[in-house]
Formats: structure tokens, C-alpha cells, sequence
């Protein structure tokens, strides 16, 4: 099960032509189905992560070799600071501390949030996160991936095992840092802090403010403070919850916040209440942040993408994993290069909730409706380059092993996931099938997925490769 917000992603399909489109009686219907939906849902998910709480497991790599500041050689600090310019030892005062305080500069400046939707949804919040950063001029501190989709039994994962932190902050000239830098994974210290409440002001559903599982991860006892009202995009709107990043960032300096002050909500452990921390600013949830217009990320305008999320490259040893997975799936031997390919993401399995009754057959987008998109694909690599680009691989969350095989009677490939979580871990299956979708000559990804949405701008930004969305819902829905 999964957070609300991955039915709320339905709401792209309203939202082209901005607000006033929200409002047709279409869309109303609509959007109260999917009230209702995010409703049962969402007791459901709070429970599932309010349950288990696993520690962290912290495997080192190269990079945390690198890292390593608990008690720095000099080699070591000297290697870190040439190859990583704007890594911890230039935005901390050493290595992870007990209480995060002890570790923070007093010449620096820091903001953080918390993740709380599924794991594409959480990619999407730390890319606003660091945006924001960007903008207020303070050094983006991220949290880990928590396992919303994968299981509540299944330990969270540092960003930086996912993503090359050192080569985003290098390509973004600026600090970015992670939670296990800053404060000590198994410190049980407890840190006050005074952090915004932005949940609230942004919706009428929910009294409290937006719950993660990352916060009592980093052992904080936070007293929050509302947000005004005013930060809301769509005033009084209650079927949208976006905020704007410059209204945020407002918050972020001295003038807005001390004419924003409000009495805090004390803080759940120890009934402290504090405003909301000048050092370290924090935000309960940043996914519903955009420039201009809801749900941004998929226009080409989208700064969160232009300005961070193009930068956010697969660490080095996920990729090449993913290789290994390709390379087997293809029957590449291992001394050959990787014939490119088209890649495809067939988002099924709970997206079925939004069938609204309409038999799965009927409202997922059948293969041959995925092969007329892999064939514009394919014609418009050969329009653009010349290239003739025959092998296509497919990711699904599908379990069902007979649309498998039908997969198979196309001539595609797949990814052998059966003993990969077994070998890695259970992120990996999903990690892997992310990187091969970013990896495409070109992409077809399913319509309202963010998981296809951001990979279809990695193929776009990386491969310089053509892509199309398949529409579904309905057995004509991607006609066209
Ligand atoms: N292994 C694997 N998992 C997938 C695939 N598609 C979806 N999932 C799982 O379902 C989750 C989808 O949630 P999210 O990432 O928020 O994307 P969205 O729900 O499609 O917008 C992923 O994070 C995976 O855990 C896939 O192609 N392969
Ligand atoms: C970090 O440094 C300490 C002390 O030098 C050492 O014991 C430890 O093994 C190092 N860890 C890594 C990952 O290099
Ligand atoms: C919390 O603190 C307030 C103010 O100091 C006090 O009035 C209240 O009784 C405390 N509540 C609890 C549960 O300790
Ligand atoms: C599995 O997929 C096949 C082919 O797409 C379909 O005919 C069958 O009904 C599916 N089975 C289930 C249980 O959904
Ligand atoms: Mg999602």
C-alpha cells in the first residue's frame, strides 16, 4: 500500500489548462472520486508506516570512504576536499555528531524537509528541497528514501546510495548534503527544532501536519508552526494543495517570517514550542511546490527539473548493476558495448484503483497500443539520428506472468528480477528498473505515472531520445 499521493497524480489529467479547468463538473466528479479514494487510502498507508520503524542499514562504498570524517587522516580530508569541493567538510564542522546542533557552522545556513509518498513522489520532494536551497541561499540537508511502496518491514535507503550526491553538487557549483553527514544514523539523541507547517495551510482534510516516518528516523521532536494561509497557490482551492517556491522562500527571511509568527503546536515528546529554526529552516513537505501551476515537473519550463533534477545522475554503482542487467537481458556479452534500446514502464498494479470499475483489460492500455507508441519511438530515433534502434526493453510493476509472456512473444526483453532482491535488497528491483528506463534511446512510459515522468526527462535530457505517454482509463483512450 502507498501514500495518498500517488492518487492526487491523477490530477495532472485536470490540470493543462490551469485552474479554471479544475472546475468543470467532469472534473469535479472527478476529483471528489479521488477525495474519497485518498481518504480510505490514507489511514491505511499511516498505519502501514507508523508501524515499523527498522534502523537504518548503512553498507560503505567508495564514497563513504571518501566521507569518512569521523576521524579524517589528513590524506583522507585532503582527497575529499580536492575531489568534492562543496562535500560536509565544507558546509560542517566535522563528521556526524550525536546532536545534529553540535555539527552545524555558524557562518552556514541549512534547510531540510521530510518525504512521506511513494518513492518517485520522494525523488520529485528532494529535488524541490534542494531548489529551495538553491533560492534561500542555504545548504539543502536530504533524509533517506523511506519504503513506502516497498514494505514496511524493509529498512530505509540513503539518498546517496541512489544518487551521486558528490557529482550533483559538483554540476551545481553548491552544497548539498544528507542527514548522515550532518547528525550520527544511530544516535538516540533527541533534537528539538522549531520547524513550518505547510500542510495545513494547503489543505482541509487533514488537522496536523504532513506525518513522516523520516523525522522519528532522525530522532526529532519537532514543534511546528502554520504556515500562513496566503502561501496556498489556488486561494480557498480545496482540490488542489500546491504552494508556490518563492512563497516559501519568503518564509525563509527575516521580514515575512517575523510577520508570519503564529503560536506553535508544542512538539510531541518533550511539549517544547519554538519557532521555526533560523539555522536549520525546515518544512514538513515539499512535493506540492511548484513555480507556477500544479504538478509541474513534466513541462519543460519546470525549474525543479531544469535547475536540479537534470543533475541528479544514478550513483556509479547502480549503474553499473543496471548494466549487468541489461547486458544479461539482451544477451550482451559482458566485452561488448550495450546495443541502444527503447525503454518502456508499464505502471499497473494499484493504478487499477483508478479503473473506477472499468475491468483492468479494459482501462490499462493493451501491448499492441504500447507497440504503436514503441513504433513513434522507434521512427522518430531514425528521423533524428539515422539510428535504427530494434531492441526494446520493458519494466512493469505487472505480476501477472501471462501478460509477461505475451511481452516476451513481442521480441522484447526484460530485466530477470528473480533473485535480485534476494542479492540486493528489495529497493532494487525498482532502482534498476529506473536506471534502465533513464537509459533508453527512447521511452514510452504510461500517462499520470511520476515514475515515467521522470524518466522520460532523464531520456530527454541524457539520451536526447524521443518519448510518448500511453493514455489509458478507457479502451480508447490513447487513440490518437
Ligand atoms: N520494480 C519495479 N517497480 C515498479 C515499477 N513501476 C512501479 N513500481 C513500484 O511502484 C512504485 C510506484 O510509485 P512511485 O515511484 O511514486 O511512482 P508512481 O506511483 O508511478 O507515480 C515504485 O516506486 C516501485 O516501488 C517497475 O517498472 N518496476
Ligand atoms: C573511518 O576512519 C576510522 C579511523 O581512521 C577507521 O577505523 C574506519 O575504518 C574508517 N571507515 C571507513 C569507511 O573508511
Ligand atoms: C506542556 O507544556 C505546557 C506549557 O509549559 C503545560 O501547560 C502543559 O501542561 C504541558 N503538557 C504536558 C502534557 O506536559
Ligand atoms: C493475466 O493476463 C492475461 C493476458 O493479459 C489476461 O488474459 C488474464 O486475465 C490476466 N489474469 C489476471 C488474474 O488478471
Ligand atoms: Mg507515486
Amino acid at each position: 500500500m502507498d501514500s495518498d499521493t500517488r492518487y492526487e497524480d491523477k490530477w495532472p489529467a485536470a490540470r493543462a489548462t490551469g485552474p479554471a479547468a479544475f472546475l468543470s463538473r467532469r472534473r469535479l466528479a472527478l476529483v471528489a472520486w479521488l477525495a474519497l479514494v485518498i481518504v480510505s487510502v490514507g489511514g491505511l498507508t499511516t498505519f502501514i508506516m507508523y508501524t515499523s520503524h527498522p534502523a537504518a542499514q548503512i553498507t560503505e562504498t567508495m564514497d563513504d570512504v571518501l566521507r569518512n570524517h569521523t576521524h579524517p587522516s589528513t590524506t583522507q580530508s585532503h582527497v575529499a576536499a580536492a575531489l568534492d569541493p562543496f562535500g560536509p567538510s565544507s558546509a560542517l564542522r566535522g563528521g556526524p555528531t550525536m546532536s545534529f546542533r553540535e555539527n552545524l557552522r555558524a557562518d552556514t545556513k541549512y534547510i531540510t524537509s521530510w518525504v512521506s509518498a511513494g518513492w518517485t513522489n520522494d525523488v520529485f520532494t528532494y529535488i524541490n528541497l534542494i531548489y529551495l536551497g538553491i533560492i534561500t541561499d542555504r545548504v539543502p540537508i536530504i533524509a533517506e528514501f523511506i519504503p513506502s511502496h516497498i514494505g514496511g518491514h524493509v529498512p530505509p535507503i540513503p539518498f546517496g546510495k541512489v544518487f551521486d550526491v558528490p557529482r550533483l553538487r559538483n554540476l551545481l557549483g553548491t552544497s548539498v548534503l544528507e542527514w548522515r553527514e550532518l547528525k550520527n544514523p544511530s544516535s538516540t539523541f533527541v533534537d528539538d527544532i522549531g520547524c513550518w507547517n505547510v500542510w495545513e495551510a494547503v489543505q482541509y482534510r487533514e488537522a496536523y501536519p504532513r506525518r513522516s516516518r523520516s523525522t522519528e528516523d532522525l530522532r526529532l521532536d519537532i514543534s511546528y508552526t502554520q504556515a500562513p494561509t496566503w502561501i496556498k497557490m489556488i486561494p480557498n482551492y480545496e482540490h488542489d494543495q500546491h504552494v508556490t517556491f518563492w512563497s516559501l522562500a519568503r518564509l525563509a527571511f527575516p521580514s515575512t517570517r517575523a510577520d508570519s509568527l503564529v503560536t506553535p503546536l508544542p512538539s510531541p515528546k518533550h511539549n517544547v514550542s519554538l519557532p521555526p529554526d533560523e539555522h536549520l529552516l525546515c518544512y514538513d513537505y515539499l512535493y506540492y511546490v511548484s513555480a507556477h501551476q500544479p504538478f509541474e515537473m513534466e513541462y519543460d519550463y519546470s525549474p525543479a527539473w531544469r535547475f536540479v533534477g537534470q543533475y541528479l545522475h544514478w550513483t556509479p554503482e547502480l549503474e553499473q548493476l543496471t548494466n549487468t542487467y541489461v547486458r544479461r537481458a539482451l544477451g550482451t556479452p559482458e566485452d561488448s558495448p550495450i546495443p541502444p534500446f527503447i525503454s518502456i514502464h508499464v505502471r499497473h498494479y494499484d493504478f487499477e484503483a483508478w479503473c473506477r470499475g472499468v475491468p483492468i483489460q479494459e482501462c490499462f492500455a493493451p501491448l499492441p497500443v504500447i507497440a504503436r507508441r514503441v513504433r513513434e519511438v522507434k521512427d522518430e530515433i531514425f528521423l533524428r539520428s539515422g539510428r535504427v534502434v530494434n531492441h526494446v526493453v520493458v519494466t512493469s510493476d505487472e505480476v501477472n506472468a501471462t501478460w509477461w509472456q505475451e511481452v516476451a512473444q513481442l521480441g522484447w526483453f526484460t530485466p530477470d528480477h528473480s533473485d535480485t532482491k534476494e542479492l540486493y535488497g528489495e529497493w532494487y528491483p525498482p532502482l534498476i528498473d529506473a536506471t534502465i528506463q533513464s537509459q533508453g534511446a527512447g521511452f514510452v512510459g504510461t500517462a499520470l505515472s511520476t515514475m515515467s515522468i521522470i524518466a522520460a526527462r532523464r531520456v530527454e535530457a541524457w539520451q536526447n531520445g524521443p518519448v510518448r505517454m500511453v493514455k489509458w482509463g478507457t479502451p480508447d483512450a490513447d487513440d490518437h
